[in-house]
């Protein structure tokens, strides 16, 4: 059975302290929406990537996040990759290689306002009640990674501008390259200031990218997949099908992907653990998806604090009452319910089409210039 550990008993936390952050996640909850089995290797057990305590520490300059496991993080020292026979420790330089943990804020608070999409390959959405501003990318490789994310962004931007001026010009493409660099470093960071110590791994991110110290009234959406070490470019690889560092799902039993218990569906998010202090919780919004109609997974930001979010906001249903089940912060849940969905998404015919009717939208005053990057964001990324 699982059980929501008690952070301040169990992982020996210090108090909850003024603009600090100590949250706590069930234990034995490592399957995703309840039907992944880890890969069939030895240094991928059940546990290693469950997920039991999640906080931040502010200091001068900067915020130092904390995740602590059920089990001891595994050194990729002394390790060989399987492939290449490449030392892992000289690929994953800060001691840990396992796994990746996705942060994303709501760091404005404002309901709707900020990005909903999860980052590539992890097939899920932040829910507009907690839409973010910045995302913390805790990965092996966090300069490969950075590389990646920027050829995929730099990828749809340009096939956005083919779809609809015909053509692109080498202008256009260095245009369109430093506007994905300043994108990228405003919104997205991968920490290389790591530090591992049996069960936990602290991270630092500096100021200047949060935009102050990290508050207990943000919300935080944090998610654990498997990380894959060895994929250094996009050669080959559809933007559909890109994994950014993340081990997919696959049917059957695999060494580089998760497996599917009986007769689950490989298209669902290869998300490990998502921290949640509702019983119930993950597995029902890691199992609320259509992806005929285009939606993924949406996961809802936890608010240490207890904040109220806007309820009408989000999309899925409360997950099932779970008597046994006890929150560690009982009555600070974020009390989130069910809503109207979130904006439609014009259809059309051709990626162009669709780009051009909600461009006519933003002209005509129906949408917002925010509400049209957001949505112009997620139709370029489904092309
Ligand atoms: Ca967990
Ligand atoms: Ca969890």
């Amino acid at each position: 059975m699982r059980k929501l550990l008690i952070g301040l008993l169990i992982i020996g936390h210090a108090p909850l302290s003024a603009g600090g952050v100590d949250l706590v996640d069930f234990e034995e909850d490592d399957y995703g929406a309840g039907e992944i089995l880890y890969p069939n290797r030895n240094d991928m057990q059940p546990g290693d990537l469950d997920l039991l305590a999640f906080g931040a520490e502010n200091v001068a300059d900067g915020t130092w996040f904390t995740a602590s496991f059920r089990k001891p993080i595994r050194s990729p020292e002394g390790l060989m990759t399987e492939v290449g026979q490449v030392s892992l420790a000289s690929l994953a330089r800060n001691d840990f290689y396992t796994f990746n943990i996705d942060v994303y804020i709501d760091t404005d608070m404002k309901p709707g306002s900020g990005r909903t999409d999860g980052l590539p390959g992890r097939r899920i959405a932040v829910d507009r009640a907690t839409a973010w501003e910045k995302t913390v990318l805790l990965t092996p490789r966090p300069s490969v990674a950075r590389n990646l994310l920027k050829q995929h962004v730099q990828r749809l931007e340009e096939r956005a501008v083919r779809a609809e001026q015909g053509r692109i010009s080498s202008d256009d493409s260095k245009a369109i390259s430093a506007g994905v660099d300043a994108r990228l470093d405003e919104h997205y960071f991968m920490p290389e200031k790591v530090k591992v110590r049996g069960r936990d791994i602290r991270f630092f991110v500096p100021k200047d990218f949060l935009g102050g110290p990290a508050s207990d009234d943000w919300a935080y959406t944090v998610v654990v997949t498997g990380a894959a070490l060895e994929q250094t470019a996009l050669l080959g690889v559809s933007p559909e099908k890109f994994n950014l560092m993340n081990m997919p799902v696959k049917p059957g039993i695999n060494f580089d992907a998760f497996g599917i218990r009986g007769r689950g569906d490989p298209e669902q998010p290869p998300v490990v653990d998502y921290l949640s202090h509702k019983g119930g919780w993950q597995e029902a919004r890691l199992a609320d998806y259509n992806l005929a109609r285009n939606r993924y997974a949406s996961l809802v930001g936890i608010v240490p604090s207890g904040r109220k979010l806007d309820v009408k906001m989000t999309t899925a249903p409360d997950p099932p009452a779970a008597a046994d089940r006890k929150p560690a912060t009982a009555g600070r849940q974020p009390g989130v319910t069910t809503g109207p969905a979130t904006p439609p998404i014009p259809t059309g015919n051709s990626l162009a089409d669709r780009l051009r009717a909600i461009r006519e939208l933003r002209d005509q005053g129906v949408l917002t210039e925010e509400e049209y990057q957001q949505i112009r964001r997620r139709i370029v990324s489904e092309y």
